[in-house]
């Protein structure tokens, strides 16, 4: 096989999710046959030290400090932004005007105004852009695609989605900083609607089509935390738990919960969906089974399947082990990377762009308006 064409990539941000899009991007290699190889080329972030100490453990071959060093440098193809959500807009226009290429953390943007900025700079420009929604890229969640575009389901009635967590309940928090910006309305613009509902919404968006008009509530339930890096008592203004009920284009009713309160639950993600034919269900706790019940079947034999995606034939999951292993939470990201680098070698778009992103931000923003104003809202096409 010819030699593979290297992608330097210049990372911004070390955190969580610094780490597992590097994870994405040094395995890749190892387990699809890509046109493509990602190189680690630099990783920026504010403290040199410790952009150093991330270098060195995951291979990063320099640092910066600047993020506009790091646009500017020639020997930088692609710039993934993994830093807090009110800096997605500010860097992703200067790397598109770059002429960079851009993988962008989600949400987004902080909101749909600034988000369709960032899709007018990158359009004009031109460059390959993706926005990092990995939940689609589980096995499970991309054979409910398959499955939903062969039109097994039929018409479709209902779609629900929850995303629980539990790690925000005590008091004690602190909001702001290192680790805790989703806790910052100043830095991540809104709370689980953007963090957790956004994932809920892109899966719902590709799986089920566009949302036409939602009707939601919100609540904070801790009106008060000291900010972790100014010591002050602030008030939070996050939404700490947030429903909505929807209508979708194509006619079927959508009920999506999502909170931080929900006590014993650390990241349960699930979807149902019920159409006139069959009908799917999926929980990222068990995120390699997906749930299937076809009217179709014969009467006596009727009943929920249990697919084990493992299988050679399921999506993704010839690349890795045998049939029946399974794989994790961290493949998704592994597949974003392999689909990314797919698609520019074939010269097609890698799903989903910045413009499909910014329909869940259309989506987030008539959300947190309906809580505000309490009323029904129409979601603004994108
Ligand atoms: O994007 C989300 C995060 O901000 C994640 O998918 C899960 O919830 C894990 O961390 C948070």
């Amino acid at each position: 096989m010819a030699a593979k064409k290297p992608l330097n990539i210049g990372l911004v941000g070390y955190g969580f999710m610094g780490r597992t899009h590097s994870n994405g991007y040094k395995r890749v290699n190892d387990f699809f046959d890509l046109e493509y190889r990602p190189v680690l080329k630099a990783v920026c972030g504010r403290s040199a030290a410790n952009a150093q100490t991330f270098a060195d453990k995951w291979g990063y071959e320099s640092i910066e400090t600047d993020w506009r060093k790091l646009i500017d440098r020639k020997d930088i193809d692609a710039i993934d932004i993994c830093t807090p959500n009110n800096t997605h807009a500010e860097i992703a226009i200067a790397a598109a005007a770059a002429g960079k290429m851009i993988l962008c953390e989600k949400p987004l943007s902080m909101d749909l105004v600034e988000g369709q900025t960032m899709v007018e700079a990158i359009e004009k420009a031109g460059v390959p852009n993706t926005v990092w929604y990995n939940y689609r890229r589980v096995p499970a969640v991309t054979l409910a695609k398959q499955l939903i575009d062969e039109g097994r389901l039929g018409r479709v009635f209902h779609y629900r989605a929850n995303f629980l967590q539990d790690w925000t309940i005590s008091s004690e928090l602190p909001q702001g900083g290192a680790g805790l910006w989703r806790l910052d309305a100043a830095a991540a613009g809104s709370g689980v609607t953007g963090d957790l509902l956004a994932h809920c919404i892109d899966t719902a968006l590709w799986l089920n089509g566009g949302i036409s008009n939602v009707s939601a509530m919100t609540e904070t339930f801790i009106k008060e935390r000291k900010h972790s890096e100014t010591g002050k008592v602030e008030p939070v203004s996050i939404d700490d738990a947030c429903a909505f009920l929807c209508r979708f284009e194509n006619g079927s009713l959508g009920l999506f919960e999502s909170t931080r309160y929900a006590r014993g639950h650390k990241a349960l993600y699930t979807f149902e969906i019920n159409g006139e034919k069959a009908s799917i269900k999926w929980d990222l706790h068990d995120l390699h089974r997906l749930e299937y019940f076809d009217h179709g079947d014969e009467s006596k034999l009727r009943g929920w399947r249990s697919i084990h995606v493992t299988d050679s034939d399921h999506p993704y999951m010839k690349h890795w082990w045998v049939p029946g292993l399974q794989i994790g939470y961290e493949h998704t990201f592994v597949h974003q990377v392999a689909d990314f680098l797919g698609g520019l070698a074939a010269g097609k778009p890698t799903s989903p762009t910045f413009r499909e992103a910014l329909a869940t931000q259309a989506v987030c923003d008539a959300v947190l308006d309906s809580a505000e104003v309490g009323q029904w809202q129409t979601v603004v096409p994108v």
